[in-house]
């Protein structure tokens, strides 16, 4: 049974892959709705009108007095809730919603939420496959993966749920078994007034939430009425009660809960301190809904980390290269900075660039002073990123991916890497950061 009337008209603004789910969702339970899409021509137009040809379609400049029809309108994340025509609807009475809150409303079955400014997908996978190896029947996906609604059916035990800001401000009540924000730095500057903004939709995750994970190194992810929630830490240092961390004893390092120790830390096929942070955190909300200890260790014994993620390409003339296009801000590509540049023997040939989103770029330099043999910049904001870094490394320009790919070759010494971790979108020249990973690897492979 639909939880929503179907005696109300609603409207599926911007026409991706969300907005798919949604309009598959509404056609299946027989309410009434609509399309629109700021696009000439969206991304899906030719799958809904081939599937769907009794829906009405709008591209183009929103209309008020079209969106005014609906009662509810169900916003793609990828248009901000500030645009004009979508406050016009809201200040007429019109309500805006979104796919998570459709799924939410719909859901039988506990969800696990997690967001964050990085790492939320390498985190939900990983849960992910901690359930499955629990035997659970789980569904993994939202922000990564399979929009939220595709996801719904009566036989599923468990929700894990990646949700970016963009997906959490358009949800007023998720009503999550446990969330978490696993760390705040900047992003998405171009649609938030600053950090606060960014902030304050981030925690919107922890509404009717009945358990919550924080990172005891990051206060921005304490929600701020926690009171009377039960709440799991995660962090790299010892942990105390409720909190999972690292110990060391007779020289070995273990992943450890409370007083008892887990796991060596070298089992993890994932390296670096911010994925050990990262399988901390997975175990913390693997153990708020009672998964059992054995069954999550297997999990972290096997995962070798996603595609685009620090991803190893392939070796050539003693330089290996990694794809992490999936950088998207620069908290991401400090991460892979720092973790694989205190891996290798030599040093890093950065690839850097792209659209910055309004991001101030400083906090790159002392790490690319200390870990970079030169950057290679490219795409709309490259000299930004140069102005921040100064003369901290020698600089290289480039025009294409291809051209930045021939430039690291002939930069690295062996024993470096070469590292694409832009620390930007990538909209500027490519459909999105899988195409840009996906062609960057290409090139590297066809070097001879
Ligand atoms: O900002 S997004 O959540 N994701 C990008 C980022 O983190 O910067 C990914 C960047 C990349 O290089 O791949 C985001 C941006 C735009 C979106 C979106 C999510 C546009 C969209 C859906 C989701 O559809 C556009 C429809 C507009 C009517």
């Amino acid at each position: 049974m639909s939880l929503i009337a179907s005696d109300h008209f609603r409207i599926v603004v911007g026409l991706g892959k969300s907005g798919m789910s949604l309009v598959r969702f509404l056609a299946n339970r027989g309410v009434s709705f609509a399309v629109a899409d700021t696009r000439e021509n969206p991304p899906e137009l030719a799958t809904l009108r081939r599937d769907y040809p009794q829906v009405d379609v709008r591209c183009g400049e929103l209309d008020v007095e079209f969106l005014c029809r609906a009662d509810e309108l169900y916003v793609s994340p990828g248009l901000a809730l500030a645009t004009p025509a979508l406050q016009a609807a809201a200040a007429r009475g019109v309500k805006l919603s979104g796919d998570i809150e459709l799924f939410a409303r719909n859901a039988k079955a506990p969800i696990i939420a997690i967001s964050g400014s990085n790492a939320k997908s390498t985190v939900t996978t990983l849960v992910g496959e901690m359930a499955a190896a629990a035997g659970k029947r789980v569904a993994v996906g939202g922000n990564l993966g399979t929009p939220a609604l595709d996801l719904l059916s009566d036989d599923v035990e468990l929700y894990v749920m990646e949700l970016s800001s963009f997906q959490l401000e358009t949800t007023d009540h998720l009503g999550a078994e446990v969330a978490t924000v696993l760390n705040i730095s900047e992003d998405h500057m171009d649609r938030y007034s600053g950090l606060p903004a960014y902030h304050l939709a981030k925690h919107r995750i922890f509404r009717g939430a009945r358990q919550v994970v924080f990172n005891r190194q990051d206060a921005l992810t304490r929600p701020l009425l926690g009171e009377g929630m039960p709440c799991w830490s995660f962090g790299l240092g010892v942990p105390d009660f409720k909190g999972f961390g690292l110990r060391e004893e007779n020289g070995e390092k273990y992943l450890a809960f409370e007083f008892q120790n887990l796991m060596p830390v070298r089992e993890l096929k994932i390296r670096g301190a911010h994925n050990q942070a990262n399988a901390l955190a997975a175990l913390a909300l693997g153990h708020a809904v009672g998964l059992p200890f054995d069954a999550m260790l297997a999990a972290l014994r096997t995962f070798a980390g996603l595609e685009h993620r620090c991803q190893w390409v392939r070796d050539l003339d003693g330089v290996a290269w990694y794809n992490d296009s999936k950088a998207t801000n620069v908290g991401a590509a400090l991460a892979a900075i720092e973790g694989l540049g205190a891996d290798i023997e030599g040093k890093l040939v950065l690839i850097a660039g792209g659209d910055g989103k309004g991001a101030d770029f400083k906090d790159l330099r002392d790490p690319v002073a200390a870990n970079c043999r030169a950057v290679v910049l490219m795409g709309r904001d490259r000299e930004l990123i140069a102005e921040a870094l100064g003369d901290a490394v020698p600089l290289v320009r480039v025009s294409s991916l291809d051209e930045a790919v021939q430039q690291c070759r002939a930069l690295a010494h062996p024993g470096d890497a070469v590292l694409l971790s832009p620390a930007c979108a990538s909209f500027d020249m490519f459909k999105n950061y899988e195409e840009r990973g996906q062609l960057f690897a290409r090139a590297a492979e066809d070097l001879a």
